[in-house]
């Protein structure tokens, strides 16, 4: 191992699959479609060499494991990779979440100390996601849930998303929203020039989402809900004065609903951050200064991005030994209800 600081390292936004789940995408991939996810799902499912991710997706305790030993990283907090089982009808996304969990949990008891995981679940059924996530924290003590943004174009500031939220809520586990690629409203400019997923319609469709669950008053009526956003927040917190500025008038002429406190408000307590591929210390800086130390937290984007520079970042980050511990495995331990070490 190339020598680092001793410090515990957990890494809280880290993709991985089960063979079901990338065949079924596999089958989605062969079918005809304008969403903007196929190209990537074409690339990764439908495609010999798997896009050069898929042998890393589905590996946890080979490569993997490795991986994370050569550069002094603890813990992968694990989610099942974008877009989960959102695409699929709602009873194959049930019994896929269903098994990706079983899966993860049963990784996480071979490995307590290796990993920790997010649960999936299937937005497009409500009532039986919230049963399954109630599952996935009471019985198989997962860590949180984890969404990966629009389900058939529709934001979970609707209604009828409101079981999973009040679920999430009363569970006191967080819901980190993955980006996809952008919902079909979203997607037209993007097909061009490779904008079509992490390069750009990624960080629009998640801060989309964010935005949208804000002035819908999502935070108002569940006040303790915790959304976790990846890629150092998408950028949010770099537009909230704007966003504090015009929302008096998109209230004001009852185009939103009267909020009870400022759209920044809720962004600072209602959400936290991390650091996913977003390799930057100038936006690490900002993101401390603008939202807190405590709401942000380290990750990798496994297997997307490599491992060795992630850690280097944070390593190497202008930051103090008290803030970096922070940064590293005590906001995650907090915040996803990991165990101490
Ligand atoms: C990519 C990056 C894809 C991060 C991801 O999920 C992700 C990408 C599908 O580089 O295409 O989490
Ligand atoms: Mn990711």
């Amino acid at each position: 191992m190339t020598e680092r600081l001793k410090i515990r390292r957990i890494a809280t936004e880290e993709a991985f699959s089960i063979p079901e789940v990338a065949a079924k995408l596999g089958e989605i991939a062969n079918f005809p479609s304008r969403n903007l996810d196929m190209r990537l799902m074409t690339m990764i499912y439908a495609n010999p060499g798997g896009g050069g991710f898929l042998d890393g997706l589905l590996d946890l305790e080979q490569e993997r494991l490795r991986g994370m030993d050569e550069h002094g990283v603890d813990m992968h907090l694990l989610s099942l990779t974008a877009p989960g089982v959102q695409m699929f009808d709602a009873d194959t996304a049930l019994d896929l979440a269903i098994l990706a969990n079983d899966r993860m949990a049963e990784t996480i008891a071979r490995h307590p100390t290796r990993f920790a995981g997010l649960a999936s679940l299937p937005p497009q059924s409500p009532k039986r996601a919230a049963r399954e996530m109630e599952r996935a924290i009471q019985v198989l003590k997962l860590n949180g849930f984890v969404i990966n943004s629009h389900t058939n174009n529709e934001y979970l500031d609707n209604p009828k998303y409101f079981p999973i939220l009040e679920t999430a809520e009363a569970l006191d586990a967080c819901i980190y929203i993955h980006p996809r690629a952008a919902s079909d409203g979203l997607s037209g400019p993007m097909f061009d020039y490779g904008m079509d997923s992490a390069l750009w319609s990624y960080g629009v469709e998640v801060s989309t989402h964010a935005v949208r669950m804000i002035l819908g008053g999502v935070f108002d009526r569940f006040p303790k809900l915790k959304i976790c956003l990846g890629h150092m927040g998408e950028a949010v917190h770099f537009w909230l004065w704007r966003i504090d500025f015009m929302s008096l008038r998109s209230q004001a002429n009852g185009y939103a609903p009267k909020l009870k406190r400022k759209p920044s408000d809720y962004f600072k307590e209602n959400f936290v951050i991390t650091t996913s591929g977003q390799e930057s210390h100038l936006a690490l800086e900002f993101s401390i200064k603008a939202l807190g130390v405590q709401n942000i937290m380290w990750a990798i984007d496994h297997p997307y991005q490599p491992t060795g520079p992630a850690v280097t970042f944070m390593d190497t980050a202008p930051v103090s030994d008290a803030e970096r511990e922070m940064l590293y495995h005590k906001n995650a331990e907090r915040i996803f209800h990991i165990r101490s070490a």
